[in-house]
């Protein structure tokens, strides 16, 4: 049964099929009825195992393959035309060969197998946002997972219609093998071709293959903004609410700051913080000439170790039913979950997330750092009532951030929009287990953007310039963040989890003009008295010591900057230059 007569999509599901030749084709619908059945049939086979009912109402396991845990993103490529346009900071492949190299690895990869046909809308069906994708995969997992994170169903395939404005996306699982792993996206063909993983990002096209490369060149080409950040609102007492987006790079934060619990003092005057997404963000400017916000996305593929009770009880919430855990420590006690950071009280009898027998006497982890929780959004205790919203928020500010154990301080604010996009494109920050590689290494990531931006790195910035120049004195105020900074020893010098409130309420602060600031070689800083330290151990001096701009440590970083400026050569936008200068100057 098909669900739309789309010549197109017909004609490219025949394609796909001759080249992938499964054995049989299903349409996911979404029904529950349905995913019951896959859910029954991926646990017949061993792909998942169903967890406690009581305890974990319509929840799974699954272990990936032990080489097969996080982004590959050596193994990940923008097939443009020209080199040019996917620009260095991106692998290139030229888009006829990665089709016939692929191609060959696709021939025949779903013998044996089931093609799954899941229609998706990213954004609300309907919304002035909102874009349709189609993916064909042979995993019951993809289709569980993105079932989760996507709108899928029949209403994608009527928000389509008959038009052929649909994001192609071809998965298949085939062996794993790590040389022939790709995961190709073709911006200028709508199209991403994945092959040899079974892992999270590199497989629910919808989300960083779709949501922010294809989209990310769509939105340049179309005049809006596909970016790695979640989405917040901060409600004050007299009921008004205020929205923030902010981009972190993998494994930075932003789930833990999209659902923060306010801090007793905050609490106590009657402010409150909902959750939009925690992610992506798509931002467009709307009727009022503002810049309008929606979460593409339906759920959240959340970090699993460091969630607890006390850092994110709205995470832990979340992924308390109808969720799918991966790699994380399977409890044979009680047919449950543990991760680090849960609890003190790891299970004695429990298999770890390569399928092992594990005892946690042995000093070895039993969940991977880069386990994860897949989530409905509808299941967070604080999911604003505006994230149906098909019009999406209003911005008021934008916040960058990553890890730095020493050089950014605890929160800045950019002069204007031009050095706020200067302040994105020079961010840092140490790498995690979010992408297989080193852990711990500072690289440059530009907006949290590098492994995630479908065309040339100066030319997203030039885009970001163009932005701001449109939305003119309505632009959001920029900042920049670092909850990280750690002393000698390598303890973190600030709490961070829900206290990061405090920040972000000097930063409304700032965009309402309640505050003065002090000006810096950097850009804007609080002064100590209008960051509320009330009920935080804490002295003054101690937030001065996590505000200071030291000269030095920001001439090493200006000259980062610069390596990295140098690599993306004429497509570098005058302006950012400029800025960069005027930084080491400032720092001399
Ligand atoms: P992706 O889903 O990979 O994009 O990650 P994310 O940016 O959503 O990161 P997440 O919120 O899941 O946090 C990742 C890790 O950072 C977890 O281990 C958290 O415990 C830790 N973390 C989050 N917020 C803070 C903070 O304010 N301070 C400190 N010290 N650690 C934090
Ligand atoms: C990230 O790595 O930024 C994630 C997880 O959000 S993944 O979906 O694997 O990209
Ligand atoms: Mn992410």
């Amino acid at each position: 049964m098909s669900l739309t007569n789309n010549k197109y999509v017909l004609g490219w599901i025949e394609e796909m099929k001759a080249l992938v030749k499964p054995d049989q084709v299903i349409w996911i619908d979404g029904s529950n009825q349905q995913l019951e059945q896959l859910r029954a049939e991926a646990c017949s086979t061993g792909e998942m195992e169903k967890l406690n009912e009581e305890k974990l109402p319509g929840c799974y396991l699954h272990r990936t393959a032990p080489t097969d845990v996080a982004r590959v993103e050596g193994r990940t490529f923008i097939c443009t035309r020209k080199k040019e346009d996917a620009g260095p900071t991106n692998n290139w492949m030229d888009p006829k060969e990665a089709y016939e190299t692929l191609g060959k690895l696709y021939d025949g990869a779903m013998k044996g197998r089931t093609m799954y046909i899941i229609p998706y809308t990213m954004a609300h069906s309907g919304s002035p946002f909102a874009k349709v994708g189609i993916e064909l995969t042979d995993s019951i997992y993809v289709v569980l997972n993105m079932c989760i994170m996507t709108r899928v169903g029949p209403k994608a395939m009527e928000q389509l219609g008959d038009s052929p404005d649909f994001v192609k996306g071809l998965h298949a699982k085939k062996d794993l093998s790590e040389k022939d792993k790709y995961i190709c996206q073709f911006p200028e063909d709508n199209t991403i071709w994945s092959i040899n993983s079974g892992y999270g990002g590199n497989v629910l096209l919808g989300k960083k293959c779709f949501a922010l490369r294809i989209a990310s060149f769509q939105a340049k080409n179309e005049g809006w903004m596909a970016e790695h950040m979640l989405i917040l609102g901060i409600e004050n007492p007299q009921g008004e609410t205020k929205y923030i987006t902010a981009a972190f790079p993998s494994a930075c934060g932003k789930t833990n700051l999209a659902m923060l619990i306010p801090p007793e003092i905050y609490a106590k005057a009657g402010y409150k913080v909902w959750c939009v997404g925690d992610d992506i963000a798509w931002l467009r400017i709307g009727p009022d000439g503002r810049l309008w916000a929606v979460n593409p996305e339906y759920g959240f593929f959340g970090v699993a170790p460091g969630t607890n009770a006390k850092s994110n009880p709205n995470a832990l919430a979340s992924c308390s039913r109808g969720t799918i855990f991966t790699n994380v420590v399977h409890n044979l006690d009680d047919n449950t979950v543990w991760w680090e950071g849960l609890d003190k009280n790891p299970p004695r009898n429990a298999i770890n997330w390569k399928g092992e027998k594990w005892d946690y006497t042995d000093g070895s982890k039993g969940a991977h750092p880069n386990s994860r929780f897949t989530a409905p959004a509808k299941n967070c205790p604080c999911i604003s009532p505006e994230f149906d919203n098909p019009q999406g928020v209003p911005i008021s500010a934008i916040i960058f951030g990553g890890r730095r154990a020493k050089t950014a301080p605890l929160v800045y604010e950019s002069r204007d929009w031009a050095h706020g996009v200067f302040v994105g494109s020079a961010m840092a920050s140490e790498t995690t287990a979010a992408a297989s590689g080193a852990v711990g290494v500072v690289r440059r990531d530009p907006m949290a953007m590098l492994p995630f931006c479908g065309y040339n790195m100066g030319d997203y910035f030039a885009h970001w310039l163009e932005m701001g120049e449109k939305l003119g004195d309505k632009a959001p105020r920029i900042y920049n963040v670092n909850w990280f900074r750690t002393d000698e020893e390598g303890h973190f010098l600030w709490p961070g989890f829900g206290d990061n409130m405090r920040v972000l309420m000097w930063i409304l602060g700032r965009c309402e003009g309640k505050f003065d600031a002090v000006e810096s070689p950097i850009g804007n800083l609080p002064k100590v008295d209008d960051i509320d330290l009330t009920g935080l151990d804490m002295t003054k001096e101690d937030l001065a010591n996590l505000l200071t701009v030291d000269k030095k440590l920001w001439a090493e970083d200006a000259a980062g900057i610069r390596e990295f400026y140098a690599k993306l050569g004429d497509r570098l936008p005058k302006k950012l230059m400029e800025e960069l200068e005027i930084l080491e100057n400032n720092v001399k």
